[in-house]
């Protein structure tokens, strides 16, 4: 069997909970870089003039959180009953909410010292989550983690919530790592737990895991 291809540009990105997911797996990923002409060009290809893209066997897809619930069906991490599969897709959002506001820290802020204080005072101070926030607040994905035991969002076993929040947590880190050890010990002994698991830690210290975060350096 052919392995699943990632089209995307060398960069961690949108692809990374993907890359996690295979992985996660026991499976591996072949990459492509994306030619942005082709992208913005080829509807086929790019509907949405955006990558990341898969493509498996007959399946070609672009939108991230959609080829993310696919490669969970595919590799078992969607969740056992309806009940956890809510859930699942309930987190993903939660995580998809926090990542519209570090987007924007990272693209449109460009890191900007001030921009970074109003952001964890927006979005991970524990004092502000009933503020106006957007929906994005690290609190609100902790407290599923807390509920359930702290070892997996949902459940007993490793979901694509999981990477999903993992990979955030992974990029606020690197930002705010010092802040997050002291106010989140939870979120950074999972992040540590997760890292560890069979695939996840083999692709993280290889060369397949990329250094760059974002296309713009930063973060
Ligand atoms: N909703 C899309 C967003 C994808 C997205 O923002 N892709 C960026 C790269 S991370 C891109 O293709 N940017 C180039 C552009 O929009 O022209 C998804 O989740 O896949």
């Amino acid at each position: 069997m052919s392995k699943p291809v990632i089209h995307y540009f060398p960069i961690r990105g949108r692809a990374e909970v993907l890359r996690l997911a295979i992985v996660a797996g026991g499976d591996d990923f072949d990459t492509v870089d994306v030619n942005y002409a082709e992208q913005k060009g080829d509807r086929e290809k790019y509907p949405f003039g955006q990558c990341p893209r898969l493509v498996d066997g007959d399946i070609d897809l672009v939108q991230s959180n959609s080829i993310a619930r696919y490669l969970a069906r595919k590799y078992k991490l969607e969740g056992k009953t309806e009940k956890e599969m809510c859930a699942v897709d309930m987190i993903m959002e939660g995580v998809e909410s926090l990542r519209v506001k570090y987007v924007n820290l990272i693209y449109n802020d460009q890191l900007a010292e001030a921009a970074k204080e109003t952001y964890w005072k927006t979005y991970f101070d524990k004092e502000t989550t009933t503020g106006r926030n957007g929906g994005a607040h690290i609190q609100y994905l902790a407290n599923y983690l807390v509920k359930n035991g702290g070892a997996f969002c949902v459940g007993d076993s490793l979901t694509i919530a999981d990477l999903c929040l993992w990979e955030i947590l992974d990029l606020h880190l690197r930002i705010f790592g010092d802040q997050i050890r002291e106010t989140y010990p939870e979120l950074v002994s999972y992040h540590s737990a997760i890292s560890e698991l069979p695939g996840i830690k083999d692709y993280l210290a290889s060369p397949k895991r990329l250094p760059e975060p974002n296309a713009n350096k930063l973060g």
